[in-house]
């Protein structure tokens, strides 16, 4: 069974749009794509191949309108539709809905899909296949008397959520009838289902989640783990791999356990399994599988040197992984900046990007949806771009990245480069004690920003003038170039 995929539609915007688009180049494959009217000028619709407009819908709805996406794609001739992450890449009604028109979808089966987005099904499947799970509630069963049988704290779950929605920490028996209702509550206004369970709450976890691989030929590997516990309010900040500290028993286990996972679900293309890390018990426990590629995915690339959409491409063709080889080489750290402001507790910030540039930097890749003279709005997430280093071991990484924050050039929007910065540099995250806690506790005070050296400051504000002022004679959505000319007037006043 191999059928070529000639021409991909990439069902996605931004960042992941760019970075699909950048692997069909290297492979002779066509791109296109459908975008809202607010992207109308983004970076992604300009290198693709071919674009539509998907139409009238509001800006967020045109990306989750399944109909109209499909209808651009076979409008377009494409032979498959890459649904990047967020959106309707974990849809599984969307992915059969491609499948059934004749067209191929990239990623697992609409079956796992469906099945893996029940976290209480998925947690009985682990248990099943023997893959440690968090000790929790088993289904129907009266959730005060689970608790008392667990122990206290629990954490109560959306039992078709994630990140973080419809999560209660109940501390004590007092609280825990409150707490199941008002995460059903969340959960129904979230997700349409009010159905939640309970697991016993891991304290100063590590998230840590192991990249899989499977074919349709019955393959399945591992492509080592990746830390992400760096995180705020749910959102990652930091991720990396090899996970720092992690004892090499607990590593070995994890890794086997996910591949065991995966394998007992004949699982197809990209996936991750997600772990809770409890120091305590030194063990990984099963969290969740998510069906999709991820936005951390560039960490898993520059330790094994593959290109994971490219093997989601040719997995996705018939491809076999039999005779693919993989090593863990040297340490890899990504940073996800973001167009908000740290001064602010992190208010989401929109506008124009006058300039965005970063120098060719050794181990340095930067994943970006955007570039000088983009704007940004406020109806998507605020990642702009993703900035990843490798190196030989986790410090000379680590000295990449931060080299990178500093050199990085944005003007025009406020943005997360320097607390960014401050987090991999602090003594503590060098020292590789991360936990899901680290930025609440040491950053409990919120950001304090270092002014930038003077002549950093009137660099870019030269420079910011000088792009605004270009800017004006451009067509809207194009990069403008370095003129001397548009420039005089700000002298003439
Ligand atoms: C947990 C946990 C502790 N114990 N599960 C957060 C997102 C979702 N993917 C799973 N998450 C967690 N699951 C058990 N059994 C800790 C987290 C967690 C968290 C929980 C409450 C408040 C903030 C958190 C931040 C990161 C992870």
């Amino acid at each position: 069974m191999t059928r070529k995929i000639r021409r991909l539609f990439i069902a996605n915007r931004g960042e992941i749009a760019v970075r699909i688009i950048r692997t069909c180049r290297q492979l002779g494959i066509e791109t296109c794509t459908g975008y809202s009217a607010a992207d109308r000028h983004a970076l992604f619709v300009r290198e693709a191949d071919f674009s539509v407009e998907l139409g009238p819908s509001p800006a967020r709805e045109s990306y989750l309108n399944a109909e109209r996406i499909l209808y651009a794609a076979r409008h377009l001739r494409a032979d498959a539709i890459h649904p990047g992450y967020g959106f309707l890449s974990e849809n599984a009604d969307f992915a059969r809905m491609v499948n059934d028109s004749g067209l191929i979808f990239i990623g697992p089966t609409p079956e796992t899909i469906a099945r893996m987005g029940d976290k209480i099904a998925a947690r009985r499947e682990m248990e099943k296949i023997g893959v440690p799970v968090v000790p929790g509630s088993a289904g129907n069963t009266d959730l005060s008397v689970e608790a008392e049988r667990i122990g206290y704290p629990v954490l109560i779950k959306a039992a078709h959520g994630g990140g973080g929605r419809g999560m209660r920490i109940v501390e004590s028996p007092a609280d825990l009838e409150e707490a199941i209702r008002s995460a059903g509550r969340e959960a129904l206004s979230a997700f349409g289902n009010d159905s939640v369970f309970m697991e016993k709450y891991i304290l100063q976890p590590r998230h840590i989640e192991v990249q899989i691989l499977g074919d349709v030929h019955g393959n399945c590997i591992h492509l080592f783990e990746r830390d992400c516990s760096i995180q705020r309010r749910h959102q990652k900040v930091v991720e990396e791999s090899p996970a720092p500290q992690l004892p090499k028993k607990v590593r070995d286990e994890v890794l086997k356990n996910a591949v065991q996972a995966m394998r007992g679900l004949n699982y197809q293309n990209a996936g991750t399994v997600e772990f809770v890390y409890s120091p305590a018990d030194e063990t990984c426990y099963f969290l969740e599988i998510n069906t999709r590629l991820q936005v951390e995915h560039p960490v898993t690339e520059l330790v094994t040197g593959l290109d994971l959409v490219e093997l989601q491409i040719r997995i996705a063709e018939g491809f076999s992984l039999q005779d693919l080889t993989v090593n863990c080489n040297g340490h890899a750290v990504e940073v996800r900046l973001n167009a908000e402001d740290p001064a602010q507790n992190f208010l989401p910030q929109s506008g124009t990007v006058h300039h965005f540039e970063l120098p060719t930097l050794p181990g340095v890749r930067l994943d970006s949806g955007i570039g000088s003279g983009s704007t940004v709005s406020v109806y998507y997430d605020s990642m702009l771009a993703k900035l990843i280093a490798w190196g030989e071991n986790r410090n000379e990484a680590l000295d990449r990245l931060s080299l990178a924050l500093e050199k990085l050039c944005i003007s025009g929007i406020r943005h997360n480069g320097p607390f960014l910065r401050q987090v991999i540099d602090h003594p503590a995250f060098r020292a590789g004690q991360v936990h899901t806690g680290f930025l609440a506790s040491h950053f409990a005070g919120g950001f304090a920003p270092t002014p930038p050296p003077r002549e950093q400051s009137l660099a870019r504000a030269a420079a910011a003038l000088l792009h605004a002022t270009n800017a004006r004679y451009l067509p809207q959505g194009t990069t403008g170039t370095w003129a001397l000319y548009p420039s005089f007037e700000i002298w003439k006043g």
